[in-house]
């Protein structure tokens, strides 16, 4: 048998795999054909083998659908929209009667839980709360104000003396926004559980609150609530309108599809509404063409940062794909990226973190991801969160964030490494927070990012904002509109520095103001253009050609040198951003890496082992001790007391380091210390790092001990 022969045998068996038919008029007692389909998605998906389709007939399909099979590679298991297809996490809810004017009541045999929503005429209604919302706008509380005297044991505020609670408080939840407004928590009315974020969130410092749930009654058109004694679900409508006329429905079921550790599971063109889709734990799954609406729901009830819940659309595993797809409308996140080699690309995902917690359009988390363009918009916090490291964040639009919260950035993070996460050809725009509203905003504690080619404007606060301690983080080619700074949470602390930080051939409307250790070189001030760029910022003639060469760190050059900015002159103007008409190819996933990044991850210490803000990825990973090599346990009071940490290099600012506190549980038997010779070999080092699982020690070599600028070629003195 030939090898021609062997592909044709490969193939046949491929085809061989059956398909089945579903359509809301079948039977699935029927052989699921063509001609007789079955009724539901999950009996067809119980037979659904590698290579086979399901096709879904149009319609509305009420379930949670777990593949009872894997895909492979070669042959995946699809799921396959034909004509409009929606698969529901809600159930209509009959039998409705008027009990007053405009207040209505049906049977509910059980508490449907914190997690539910109700619909009318396809519209999310409010559940009962006070005070009440005025405009059905999430992104507007509506709250009762927090007067002097609140604490996180009482909240105190005039206006409850006009509220009708006094029946309603068993059970309900309130949300706070106080304080500093990084982000709200909730708690039951009763109490509260308290947890590091009051400290910054004490509503004695301010802020507003709203109660829901509990026993309260409709008294607010489009407002719901479930009585327990009653057992009935009560409705308050606008007068004329009719449940027996137009459709309630009830959030029944968290997940569309369950695809927890499944493998080469497709599906693709299908509306998912009121549910999401799990992706945790699996390999070679792929979302494309999806629109999901209203995907994650919760009131609360003990939330600090984030809901403590998968939100969104949680994914896991490696090599999974989500592509073309609509994801709207979540209290938590809009897509959580855990795992390895995962992509995000061509999504729109919108009106995300209506909680206003920590939770994003897009949360990163574990390693090696790629984001490409997507749009991500109208967020209670932050646009984008990359925590984890070695991720390709390209040509995304992220804009309308900071619309519940305070002290964020369209891009946010705090306390990882970024292990050479590079960001780059992004446009970042309307940051609305009341207060800090950054573009941006690389936290305290965050290293090893490589921001460049990435436009900034309509950032009230920093456009790029890189906190201290902040380390070999490469700020280049970038427009922004606006200012370039940092913050240091410990300042004059040697420990609060600015080491391997970079910044070249960047367009800044306002003067850079960094720390002088910073490499900062061939910038070129105020000549940024506060215009939207349509379809790119305009190039002011004194950046032509003005940057610096630098190989590696440029794009395509025209002319005599590089232009300063984000955008080359004469160059087609890149544009980011989601398109479904013109969807771009898939890309890789490698980061191109820079000849100036840090290449020893973690070679500065973070909030590692901690859940900081809930979103580090808790490990000090890749490192593990170095066993007998040259481990070296660091113990609380950490570098800067520490004789080992004072003759370190790497992991420190030229004296310092930061300042590890026995608090945040940093793993110290992680740590060693290490000899490391320079890249060239002309100078040795003691470094403070931790040693990844591969290797049993550090090996000479490999890594940059650059901290000066007399390492960087052909750079002209900063304007
Ligand atoms: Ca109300
Ligand atoms: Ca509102």
């Amino acid at each position: 048998m030939g090898r021609s022969a062997l592909v044709i045998c490969l193939t046949a068996w491929a085809l061989a795999a059956a398909d089945y038919w579903v359509a809301p008029t079948g039977d699935d007692a029927g052989p699921g054909s063509s001609e007789r389909p079955f009724r539901t998605v999950q009996r067809a998906a119980q037979d659904l083998q590698a290579g086979g389709t399901c096709h879904l007939r149009a319609g509305t399909y009420r379930e949670t659908v777990p593949p009872a099979h894997d895909g492979s590679a070669a042959a995946p298991l699809v799921f396959l929209a034909e004509g409009d297809v929606t698969l529901s996490g809600a159930d209509p809810v009959g039998g409705w009667e008027p009990l007053a004017e405009r207040l209505w009541r049906a049977p509910l045999a059980s508490d449907p839980g914190r997690q539910t929503q109700v619909f009318f005429a396809s519209r999310m209604l409010t559940e009962a709360r006070w005070p009440d919302d005025r405009d059905g706008d999430p992104f507007t509380p509506d709250g009762a104000p927090l007067a002097a005297g609140s604490s996180e044991a009482a909240l105190v505020s005039p206006a409850l003396a006009s509220a009708p609670l006094a029946e309603g408080w068993p059970g309900a939840v309130v949300w706070v926004m106080a304080g500093a407004k990084w982000s709200s928590w909730t708690a039951p009315a009763s109490g509260f559980e308290a947890s590091w974020i009051l400290t910054h969130m004490n509503p004695a410092k301010g802020g507003e609150f709203v109660v829901t749930g509990g026993r309260q009654r409709p008294d607010a058109d489009h407002e719901w609530a479930y009585d327990a004694e009653t057992k009935a679900l009560y409705l308050q409508l606008p007068a004329g309108q009719d449940p027996r006329r137009d459709s309630v429905e009830l959030k029944r079921r968290q997940l569309a599809f369950d695809l927890r550790g499944r493998k080469h599971v497709h599906v693709r063109g299908i509306g998912v509404r009121a549910a999401s889709i799990d992706l945790r734990e699996g390999e070679g799954c792929r979302l494309e063409g999806l629109r999901l609406l209203y995907l994650s729901h919760s009131r609360g009830g003990n939330t600090a940062g984030s809901l403590g819940e998968p939100t969104g659309i949680p994914v896991s595993g490696r090599s999974q794909a989500i592509r073309d797809c609509e994801t709207g409308y979540s209290s938590g996140a809009g897509i959580e990226l855990g795992g390895q080699q995962n992509a995000v690309t061509n999504c729109w995902i919108h009106h995300i973190s209506t909680m206003g917690c920590y939770a994003a359009p897009l949360n990163l988390r574990g390693v090696g991801h790629v984001v490409s363009h997507n749009t991500l918009e109208f967020c209670g916090r932050d646009g984008l969160q990359p925590a984890g490291r070695g991720h390709v964040v390209q040509y995304n639009e992220v804009r309308e964030a900071g619309l519940l919260t305070q002290d964020l950035g369209l891009v946010y993070q705090g306390g990882v490494d970024g292990g050479g996460t590079e960001v780059h050809h992004n446009w970042f725009h309307g940051n609305r927070a009341k207060a800090c509203a950054s573009g941006l905003y690389l936290d305290n504690c965050t290293h090893s990012f490589w921001l460049h080619h990435s436009v900034v404007w309509d950032c009230p606060g920093l456009g790029l904002q890189l906190n201290r301690p902040s380390g070999y983080n490469l700020v280049t080619h970038n427009t922004v509109v606006g200012q370039v700074g940092h913050w240091g949470r410990w300042p004059g602390r040697e420990v609060d520095g600015m080491f391997g930080d970079l910044a070249v051939n960047n367009l800044v409307s306002r003067p850079l103001e960094l720390q002088p250790g910073v490499c900062a070189a061939d910038n070129l001030a105020g000549l940024a253009t506060a215009a939207p760029p349509t379809p790119h910022p305009v190039i002011p003639t004194a950046a032509v050609d003005r940057g610096a060469v630098v190989p590696g760190l440029n794009g395509p050059v025209v002319g005599a040198g590089p232009d300063v900015g984000a955008y080359e002159a004469s160059v087609e103007p890149w544009r980011p951003g989601h398109d479904f008409a013109k969807p771009p190819a898939d890309v890789p996933g490698q980061p191109a890496g820079s000849p100036y990044a840090n290449l020893l991850r973690k070679a500065r210490f973070e909030f590692c082992g901690t859940t900081y803000g809930g979103l580090n990825d808790g490990a000090i990973a890749p490192w593990t001790a170095a066993g007998a090599q040259s481990a070296k346990a660091v113990f609380a009071g950490g570098f800067a007391g520490s004789p080992e940490a004072r003759t370190s290099r790497l992991g420190r600012d030229g004296g310092g380091a930061p300042v590890l506190r026995s608090a945040w549980r940093v793993p110290w038997s992680n740590c060693v210390s290490a000899t490391v010779a320079d890249e060239d070999g002309t100078r040795t080092d003691d470094v403070w790092g931790s040693v990844p699982a591969e290797a049993a020690s550090v090996p000479q070599g490999r890594y940059h001990a650059v901290h000066s600028r007399e390492r960087w070629p052909k750079l002209r003195s900063d304007a």
